[in-house]
């Protein structure tokens, strides 16, 4: 699940975008229906065909059904200008690589299929080195620069740790704001009701490659290129480039149900099951700080306390409602965190944020509604001022850009930088 959820779909640089666009075509077609061929028609390897070759030829939907002719007709192209330059190399490659992602045992298969089909006399060669670049790592110059890299990128970074974040809190405490300020991007539904039902995985992708989900419904993978399309109901993992300090790591954030549903007892229960589990290496407790102190987060902290054997952040979100006057933001931390240690947990982390603000931050100002935009234009000129300056709160950092301000920096250098 999470190599393919991650896995980066699309190339930019891909060599064959410099041929006419009929060869491109040719290109594609071939590719297409060797894939197909070789994988039964694989729904997943039917996506990443269809991405791939759309970062080719600019569009999606390729045919993808087997078909021999047009195979043939795609290791013949040749590039002109050049006499006897063929894109064999690219071609083979492509294959070799999309099956690899698809499923690296099969490509024993892959040899087989174009050695005894497709390759007949000197691709012989070519196919040999291809193979054994693949198989064992023997360099093969021959290959484009830009098709090592986007592999030598993908095997690095789905080969890294995954970092596990589970997200815990009672309902409208901003969890949902809180993730998509982490990430960036709004994939969460922000409301009033408690609308996660089951356990989320929110995955990074180490570049910019569309959104790729899993719908537990349909039992499928999915991708979009735009949030728009994004129809996340039924998604159980979700894929996208964060736009984060965390935009480099292997991530995953755990969106939970809130704890104290009204509507729905089970969803208390599945949170409370994750918190037990310990299937995770961070743990964000999220309060709203204008309600400080409820019994339902008094209840969810003591389950924490007691049940959660990995580091804790303890986030106080929705700061930007205080008022200078009336609240000291300084006092409030110490409240809590004396209450912590009573409750036993040794100097625990405290980061005081507001999600909404750093998620205006964050977003496209073009992307903005003017609703959004005058509530910016209020936040920035707040976050401007020491009282609402958040971080130099809890760290040393006490002149930080406006969207630091919001506590937000500091929140994802916590989460990058603890350790089980
Ligand atoms: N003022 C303010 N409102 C927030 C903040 N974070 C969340 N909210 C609002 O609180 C409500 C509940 O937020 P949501 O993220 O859906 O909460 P969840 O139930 O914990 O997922 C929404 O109306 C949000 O806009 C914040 O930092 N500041
Ligand atoms: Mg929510």
């Amino acid at each position: 699940m999470k190599k393919y959820i991650i896995h980066r779909c699309s190339i930019n640089n891909h060599p064959a975008r410099s041929l006419s666009a009929k060869q491109r075509n040719t290109y594609v077609a071939g590719l297409s229906s060797l894939l197909a061929e070789i994988s039964a028609c694989d729904e997943y390897m039917r996506m990443l065909c269809n991405i791939w070759c759309g970062s080719i030829v600019g569009r999606e939907q390729t045919a993808f059904r087997s078909n021999p002719k047009k195979v043939k007709q795609s290791l013949s192209i040749q590039r002109t200008g050049f006499r006897f330059f063929w894109i064999r190399y690219e071609l083979l490659f492509d294959c070799y690589y999309l099956v690899e992602s698809w499923d690296s045992s099969k490509l024993p298969a892959l040899y087989d299929l174009l050695h005894s089909n497709y390759c007949k006399w000197f691709r012989k060669r070519i196919l040999r080195n291809v193979h054994s670049y693949f198989m064992e790592n023997k360099p093969c110059s021959r290959i484009p620069t830009p098709l090592v890299l986007h592999r030598l990128d993908t095997l690095s970074f789905e080969s890294s740790p995954l970092k596990k974040v589970l997200v815990v809190a009672n309902v409208s405490a901003g969890k949902s704001t809180l993730i998509n300020a982490i990430t960036g991007v709004r994939t969460c539904k922000t409301a009033n009701l408690a609308c996660t039902t089951n356990l989320k995985y929110i995955f990074n992708k180490n570049h910019e490659d569309g959104f790729t989900y899993f719908s537990s419904s349909e039992k499928k993978y999915q991708y979009t290129y735009y949030l728009d399309s994004l129809k996340t109901e039924n998604a159980s993992h979700i894929a996208f480039h964060f736009n984060s300090s965390l935009s480099d790591t292997n991530i995953c954030l755990i969106d939970t149900p809130g704890v104290n549903d009204s509507h729905n007892s089970n969803n208390g229960r599945t949170t409370l099951e994750a918190i037990r589990q310990n299937q995770y290496d961070v743990l964000l407790f999220i309060a709203n700080a204008k309600n400080f102190g409820t019994d339902d987060d008094k209840k969810l902290l003591h389950k924490i306390v007691k049940h959660c054997k990995k580091p804790v952040v303890f986030i106080l979100n929705q700061l930007d409602c205080f008022k200078q006057s009336e609240d000291s933001i300084e006092k409030m931390i110490t409240d809590f965190s004396n209450d912590m240690v009573k409750m036993g947990v040794n100097s625990p982390i405290i980061a005081p944020v507001s999600a909404k603000a750093a998620l205006l931050m964050k977003r496209n100002p073009n992307e903005l509604d003017d609703d959004d935009s005058s509530e910016l234009d209020l936040l920035k000129k707040r976050f401007s001022r020491p009282y609402y300056n958040l971080q130099a709160y809890t760290t040393n950092n006490t002149h930080p850009s406006i969207t630091s301000a919001t506590g937000i920096d500091n929140l994802e250098l916590l989460i990058k930088n603890l350790t089980p």
